[in-house]
């Protein structure tokens, strides 16, 4: 007999969740909506059990359990989005978060993973394959060496294209972007293209982070708003969800970003395409293992592109 997910012998995420504990009270929402109104009222997405369909008494039980055992507010079953659903998780040197954030993202959501590794020197792309063997769920893509995470997420959206997928999501292997949120921004997919997971609406927050690397983030924000003025709040968020209906009609042949900037100027040219975007807050919590691939180029891209993109970028009807 096989054990339910989340009693199996697979990695524990207390190691890559770090000093995070699920012991305050649980809060009930029947579904993702409501959910949402609680996150932006201030409670933690944590401790919001989300029946969305299931038994309420089945979905507390199977949250308190998930609690217990670290694994946050999991539901009684996963939940089951209304569209074929891709999460594409883009990988460099996570050989201690890949299969951890694997299990939890199934724990939460039935989708399928493609894993987009850049040939990592700490053996990521192993890990991964061993996991595909096992699970068709999951597929790889594997490049030679680090080409960057926004050529990493293009080859991922081709995927979902040549798969027939009609939502596909960007999620980091590292926890920061929380498996519990996952559900709640595909669900809140229906009337957005892009559904942003932001730490920089009401109810959103980032944790962990010291004063400088806030005050990169923040800055990087002002900085794209003033400029662009597309009315994003996140525009370097990298929890994401899109249509691929949408992401087809774009021309992602004339992407110019590499690192970073990718989010800035995906999300602008998903505004100038006319579609809808939406914005939910979630709690960002800083990496617990592994490395951050952060660098002073990945910033300075940024800060010349987005000027660029004002002209680069054509204003297009929504299809
Ligand atoms: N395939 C691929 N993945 C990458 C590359 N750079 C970063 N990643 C992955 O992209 C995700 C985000 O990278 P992080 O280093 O966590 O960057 P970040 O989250 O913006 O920064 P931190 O907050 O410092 O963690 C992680 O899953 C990385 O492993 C790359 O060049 N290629
Ligand atoms: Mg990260």
């Amino acid at each position: 007999m096989s054990l339910p997910a989340h009693q199996s012998a697979s990695p524990s995420p207390t190691k890559v969740l770090g000093p995070r504990s699920f012991r305050e009270p649980l809060v009930d929402a029947v579904d993702f909506a409501a959910a949402e109104a609680l996150v932006r009222s201030g409670i933690d997405s944590a401790r919001i059990v989300v029946a969305q369909g299931q038994d309420p008494q089945r979905a507390r039980d199977a949250a308190a359990r998930g609690c217990e055992l670290g694994d946050g507010p999991v539901p009684a079953a996963p939940h089951v989005p209304p569209w074929r659903t891709l999460v594409v998780i883009p990988t460099y040197n996570e050989k201690d978060n890949l299969a951890a954030i694997v299990r939890a993202i199934w724990l939460y959501l039935d989708c399928d993973i493609l894993v987009v590794d850049d040939g990592s020197p700490d053996g990521t792309g192993a890990i991964a394959d061993g996991i595909a063997e096992a699970d068709p769920r999951l597929t790889v893509l594997h490049r030679t060496g680090k080409q960057g995470l926004g050529t990493a997420y293009l080859a991922g959206f081709r995927v979902a294209f040549e798969r027939g997928y009609e939502r596909v999501c960007e999620m980091d292997a590292d926890f920061s972007h929380a498996p519990w949120d996952l559900p709640r921004l595909v669900f809140g997919s229906g009337d957005a293209e892009l559904v942003i997971g932001s730490r920089y609406v009401k109810g959103g927050c980032t944790i962990g982070w010291d004063w400088k690397r806030r005050m990169l983030s923040r800055g990087a924000n002002l900085y794209t708003r003033t400029v662009l003025g597309s009315g994003i709040r996140d525009n370097t968020a990298g929890f994401r969800v899109f249509h691929v209906d949408a992401l087809k009609g774009l021309d992602l042949g004339a992407v110019a970003a590499q690192g970073y900037a990718f989010q800035i100027e995906m999300a602008y040219r998903v505004v100038r395409a006319g579609h809808r975007v939406k914005e939910l807050p979630i709690h960002f919590v800083d990496r617990f293992v592994g490395k951050s691939k952060m660098d002073g180029r990945i910033a300075r891209e940024a800060l010349l592109l987005v000027p660029k993109l004002r002209g680069r970028v054509p204003k297009q009807r929504a299809r």
